[in-house]
């Protein structure tokens, strides 16, 4: 069996916190049993990058860090990633900040990668690089003579053609690309998208899952993300799950909750989904007292301004929706600004009749298939879910609703209160169906297997004629 080398901006070590997410727990077996190594930053700032590897093991996973500069921090991660990439990818041009000290530092880190981890890296060794942060990384490993079978994994959208032109040297940044020899996508949407700039902007050619540019042929495919579905499960039924489930149900006093999880960022539509629900309450009166939205949002990328300015609309919006429909016994919005682990999170999530997720954009959103995971099969909650996260592909018993449309949010609150359980239950079933099929587990080996199964050696692979 090939080691695998998997390489992300952050790794996650199993004793490091007893929350790891689905993602972590997915790559760390798949580590464990080809006694690979996770590479990503430290999470630690040094004065003078030295490019010191910091190995550790933990529960035979096998992880080595590195420490960054300030400067590779602010225009990196905080810079070229999280102010440049990431509002792009989710269509939001309006944020997106073009500078080119931010994109001198993309690349200044990828190359400080690549030095560090090419010497670590054996022939036979399966690459596995993840999302965004680290698009060039495996086009930097190849011009230091790497041969390996190379797989790339964005996590978020990819977007339309149209607004990925507005990207200085986008050409570029699409092009390293296809130094991997496996390029996944979590929707069919992201990877047509993906096909499309190829063909327009660059003139190459796609015949299935081949997508040829210049002397190079890559497999592009979608392959969705998914949880570990059966340990959400258990963990919905676990102490911690009761214990959290009967807090909240107690406090409750027979009111209907409806709970949106989230990280605190402007593509989960935090905002419409507070509008939505302020539409309901005021074109619901009759539910006043009997509805309590709880929004977990624990606060992310503090350093990037527009994720403090989301923080102050939101404190704001909820203060606002609460001073207008409070009582001295109800508060509509109960708004809490922290993380819970897993168990804790699946009885919160077991204890809401309605699941709220309304993201502007999202590649999957995992939040959604948690909550399907977490339901009591005897009497499930219901799933409000916007039709532009990537889990709307698979999750179509959802109420697939626009989260722009406050109308629209309101009138599927409205309805997902008065389901009969019969097709609570019907849809839920169809849901947990997909949830448990493709898991973390199917997802992690349909994309290792197609990678473990290049040749680097026939480097052309002859295309499949194209379909139609
Ligand atoms: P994220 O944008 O982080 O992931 P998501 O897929 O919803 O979004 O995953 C969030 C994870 O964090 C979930 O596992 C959730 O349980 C956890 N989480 C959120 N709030 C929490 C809280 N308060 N307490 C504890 N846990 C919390 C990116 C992409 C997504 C894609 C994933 C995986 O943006 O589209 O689905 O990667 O590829």
């Amino acid at each position: 069996m090939s080691r695998l080398i998997v390489i992300s901006n952050r790794v996650s070590r199993p004793g490091k916190s007893g929350n790891q997410g689905g993602l972590a727990v997915a790559l760390s077996q798949a580590l464990r049993e080809s006694r690979g190594i996770w590479v990503g930053w430290s999470g630690e700032v040094t004065d003078h990058f030295t490019g010191h590897i910091g190995f550790s093991e933990d529960q035979g996973v096998k992880t080595a860090t590195i420490d960054l500069e300030e400067q590779d921090v602010d225009e990196y991660y905080n810079g070229y990633a999280n102010k440049t990439l990431w509002p792009l990818f989710h269509f939001r041009i309006d944020l997106a900040e073009y500078a080119r000290d931010f994109e001198g530092g993309y690349n200044r880190v990828n190359r400080r990668f690549a030095e560090t981890v090419s010497p670590l890296i054996e022939p036979d060794d399966i690459i596995w690089v993840h999302d965004y942060h680290m698009i060039p990384l495996g086009q930097m490993l190849r011009d230091r003579g790497l041969d390996n079978r190379m797989g790339f994994f964005l996590h978020i959208p990819w977007p339309p053609t149209r607004l990925l032109v507005s990207l200085p040297h986008h050409t570029k940044l699409v092009q390293a690309l296809f130094a991997y020899d496996v390029v996944g996508f979590h929707t069919e949407e992201w990877l047509e998208s993906f096909r499309h700039y190829v063909e327009r902007e660059m003139g190459g050619t796609v015949a299935g899952d081949f997508v040829t540019l210049g002397d190079r042929t890559i497999q592009a495919v979608a392959c969705p993300i998914g949880i570990n579905a059966k340990e959400f499960a258990d963990a919905a039924v676990s102490d911690d799950a009761k214990y959290m489930f009967e807090t909240v149900s107690r406090s409750l006093q027979d009111r209907a909750m409806i709970v949106g999880v989230d990280r605190l960022d402007y593509s989960k539509g935090l905002e419409e989904r507070f509008g939505g629900y302020a539409r309901f309450l005021k074109d619901h009166p009759e539910y006043h007292r009997k509805v309590v939205l709880t929004q977990v949002a624990p606060p992310s990328r503090e350093d990037v301004e527009s994720y403090q300015k989301i923080r102050a609309t939101l404190d704001s919006l909820a203060g606002r929706i609460n001073g207008e429909y409070s009582d001295v016994d109800w508060t509509p919005i109960r708004y809490v600004n922290q993380g819970y682990p897993r168990d804790k999170l699946a009885g919160i999530y077991r204890s809401a009749k309605i699941g709220l997720v309304t993201p502007l954009r999202d590649g999957m959103n995992l939040v959604a298939k948690e909550y399907v995971a977490a339901q009591d099969p005897e009497d499930p909650g219901v799933l409000i879910l916007s039709r532009f996260a990537g889990a709307a592909m698979q999750l179509k018993d959802a109420l697939l609703i626009n989260p722009y449309s406050p109308e629209e949010m309101s009138d599927a609150i409205l309805r997902a209160l008065a389901m009969p359980l019969d097709e609570r239950k019907k849809r839920w079933r169809a849901m947990m169906d997909s949830v448990e099929t493709q898991d973390i587990s199917w997802w992690r080996s349909s994309f290792t297997s197609r990678l473990s199964a290049v040749r680097r050696d026939a480097p052309t692979v002859e295309p499949e004629p194209a379909a139609g």
